[in-house]
């Protein structure tokens, strides 16, 4: 039997597709009154709107790519992910607190994996109408600009943003003590509540680093492929590389400062190892 190549211009158009319309149509859902729920606590929130994106993404990928397999957040895709050469990894609304509360600072994250090897990453902020993507050996965007991380930035100079106080282990395992420490170290400190966003803005240089202690996913997959891609680091924070379809704690981050960011989490905390317990 022989194989197919991998038909990367048109997996990469179909994301850029199903992220544009997703972020469509979570915007006009925004228009009207929507159901929320929640999922383990009052701080773990779903809405009917991540379901029906999730559903409208799920389809369209299927009718082009019947044989890709689908990892999303609302389960939608009922597969098994070890059974798929190709794997869509994808979060219909990441930071659906940020949509329930604020109507912006949400993203549609979209990747796809060959063999566990990310080769398209797309987010999509829709409420500023902003597309990160990037393509596997083929740079990393935001529109038609070409991302590049070529600044040097010192750790003093950085700005780091971080999603750790969401997850009361990592309270437990001291992550405050390691966030005091370093937000007196950087120039500061963010939670943007979106780690999608947060990692395709370190790709951008609007942020210098990200760090989380837990991620799903659907959180980090694409947003690790348009940092690595416009020359930054990524990793767990143990310094072993991201798996693809589990959890992980990740930091992404500009070259320069990466082993010297490394050194300061390792100092202060334990860290968990893949995969991370939520
Ligand atoms: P979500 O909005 O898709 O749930 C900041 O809260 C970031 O952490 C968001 O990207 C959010 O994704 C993610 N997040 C929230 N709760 C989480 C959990 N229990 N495990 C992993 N990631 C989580
Ligand atoms: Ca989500």
């Amino acid at each position: 039997m022989t194989l197919q190549p991998f038909p990367l211009e048109r997996v990469k158009q179909l994301a850029i597709q199903c992220a544009r319309a997703a972020g469509e149509l979570s915007l006009e859902r925004l228009q009207q009154p929507f159901q929320v729920e929640y999922k383990t606590s009052p701080s773990d929130l779903v809405t009917a709107v991540d379901r029906e994106v999730e559903r409208q993404v799920v389809q369209t990928i299927l009718e082009h790519f019947p044989e890709h397999g689908i990892l999303g957040e609302e389960s939608t895709f009922k597969g098994r992910v070890e059974d798929y050469e190709t794997l869509w990894v994808i979060d219909p609304i990441d930071g659906t607190t940020n949509f329930v509360h604020q109507q912006i600072n949400f993203a549609v994250s979209i990747a796809v994996y060959q063999q566990g090897i990310g080769q398209v990453g797309v987010v999509y902020d829709p409420s500023r109408d902003e597309l990160f993507y990037a393509v596997k050996d083929g740079g990393a965007f935001l529109g038609d600009r070409q991302l590049r991380l070529e600044r040097q930035v010192k750790l003093e100079e950085a700005l780091l943003c971080t999603s750790v106080f969401w997850n009361k282990r990592a309270e437990q395992m001291g992550i405050d003590q390691i966030v005091k420490k370093l937000a007196g170290k950087v120039r500061g400190m963010r939670l943007l509540g979106s780690a999608a966003l947060e990692m395709a803005y370190v790709a951008a240089g609007r942020l210098d680093g990200y760090v989380s202690l837990s991620l799903n996913p659907w959180d980090f997959g694409a947003g690790r492929i348009i940092v690595e891609e416009a020359g930054g680091i990524v990793n767990q924070m143990t310094g072993e590389p991201l798996p693809f379809d589990r959890k992980s704690s990740v930091m992404a981050c500009n070259p320069t400062f990466y082993e010297e960011l490394r050194h300061y989490l390792r100092e202060g905390v334990e860290i968990p190892p893949s995969p991370a317990e939520g």
